[in-house]
């Protein structure tokens, strides 16, 4: 980088914290955590002590206070090991930050310290089986009770459903639309809560996914964040910061492919010289790293918007999610290509990539909507 499009010092210093951590304790287990399909509790805890989970959390409430860039780096550099686990603790910050963004005095004291040090983990409820795309469609109703609502619902395909401790949960309190959502904390406790099934899912296998069900759950009103009918709001702007980690994740799997397949092509023979030497190869690999820089380039500065609270900040975060997921998937399918048939089998990490970064065009927000975000954006000027 120029002077001009330089990391400061700080960032730089808390992106090589998270690759060292990153090299020591997520990288070497990563394929065996896909593979068994376990939920790396005490990595994400061990991520915790270096203040992952608190990194866009205000330090009045104790979090670190960083931008998002800096959250861009960490997540970034955190996928290189592994996507799913990164993007697991991306969305507890999105949940933990929603809290302490919007949420009163009482409840930031009640729940963020023990979100900050991971002791209790933050999923994050706004899909249901009949809304995905169509967010504002929501059902799950909350009604008031005295000094409680009664919640009745299903939430679809929620990460961390069943072990994290903490849902923060969309429900319909008003009207229909978005103007009748508000923002509730659940707690895995309460009674009426219980969870589907496990998802059994193409990747993401250390992240479990699954419904959360909610059935006359008492839940006290001094658990709401913010007013009623804020909680649309709310929701979204958690994302603008969610959907930029997630194509920070892509970043990351994609760059690892990609410095995996610089190394094989040296050392792969056929037609008695080493691949690399084949000016196809050259190609794609130059390809692929000029694409992935210019998804990265965009993923920054649409980061920085995020951070400076930029009028224009949700269709750019909305147009870094789109190019570096799609980005991403492209850049793996290529690195797999240029692995040959080994790229296909799991004694290399290229297709637990591939399997992984494919969600990513789908979840906080389908690159199709991202698309409607901008497009909707431009016609508004
Ligand atoms: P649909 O909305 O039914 O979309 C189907 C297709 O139609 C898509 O291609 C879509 O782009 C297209 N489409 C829909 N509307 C339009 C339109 N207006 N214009 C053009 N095309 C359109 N949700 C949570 O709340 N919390 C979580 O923690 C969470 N984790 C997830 C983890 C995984 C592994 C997965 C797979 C999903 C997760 N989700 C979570 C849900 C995710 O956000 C949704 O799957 C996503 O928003 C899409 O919703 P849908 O699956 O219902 O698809
Ligand atoms: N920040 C703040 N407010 C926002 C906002 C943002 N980024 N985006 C929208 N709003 C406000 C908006 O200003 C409006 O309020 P007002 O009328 O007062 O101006 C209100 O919210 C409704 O917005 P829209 O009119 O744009 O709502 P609509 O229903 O037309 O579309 C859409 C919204 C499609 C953008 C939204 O439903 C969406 O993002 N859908 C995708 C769902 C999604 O991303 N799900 C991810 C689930 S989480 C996940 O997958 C994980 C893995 C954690």
């Amino acid at each position: 980088m120029t002077d001009q499009f330089a990391l400061t010092d700080d960032q730089i210093a808390i992106q090589e914290m998270a690759r060292r951590f990153t090299a020591d304790a997520i990288t070497p287990f990563a394929a065996q955590w896909d593979e068994e399909h376990t939920f790396p509790r005490d990595t994400v805890k061990m991520a915790a002590e270096l203040g992952f989970a608190s990194i866009y959390v205000s330090e009045e409430s104790g979090g670190i206070g960083l931008g998002r860039l800096d959250a861009a780096l960490i997540m970034e550099a955190m996928a290189y090991g592994c996507p799913s686990t990164s993007a697991f603790i991306s969305i507890h910050n999105m949940a933990s930050w929603m809290i302490d963004r919007f949420g009163g005095a009482e409840i930031k004291a009640r729940y963020l310290p023990s979100l900050i040090t991971m002791d209790r983990i933050a999923s994050y409820c706004l899909t249901e089986p009949g809304s995905g795309s169509d967010a504002a469609a929501l059902r799950t109703s909350a009604k008031l009770e005295g000094d409680h609502y009664v919640v009745n619902g299903t939430k679809q395909f929620i990460s961390g459903g069943g072990v994290s401790d903490i849902y923060v949960t969309m429900v319909r309190t008003g009207e229909p639309g978005p103007k009748g959502i508000s923002c509730l904390v659940i707690e895995k406790d309460m009674p009426g809560v219980s969870f589907g099934a496990p998802e059994r899912k193409l990747g993401w296998n250390a992240s479990p996914t699954a419904q959360v069900i909610l059935e006359n759950v008492k839940v006290p009103v001094a658990n709401r964040v913010g007013a009623e009918g804020d909680g649309f709001r709310f929701a979204m702007a958690g994302l603008d910061g969610g959907r930029l980690n997630i194509g920070a994740c892509s970043l990351g799997g994609a760059q690892r492919c990609l410095d995996e397949a610089i190394k094989y092509a040296k050392e792969r023979s056929q037609f008695g010289q080493p691949i690399a030497e084949f000016q196809n190869t050259q190609f794609q690999l130059a390809d692929m790293a000029t694409d992935l820089e210019a998804a990265r380039a965009l993923l920054y500065l649409a980061a920085a918007k995020v951070t400076s609270n930029a009028p224009d900040k949700t269709r750019f975060s909305a147009m870094a999610k789109k190019l570096a997921t799609d980005t991403g998937s492209s850049v793996v399918d290529r690195a797999l290509q240029i692995f040959g048939g080994y790229g296909y089998l799991k004694d290399y990490p290229i297709e637990r990539f591939w399997r992984d970064l494919r969600v990513h065009r789908i979840l906080e927000g389908t690159n199709e909507v991202m698309k409607l975000i901008v497009g909707r954006d431009l016609l508004r000027q």
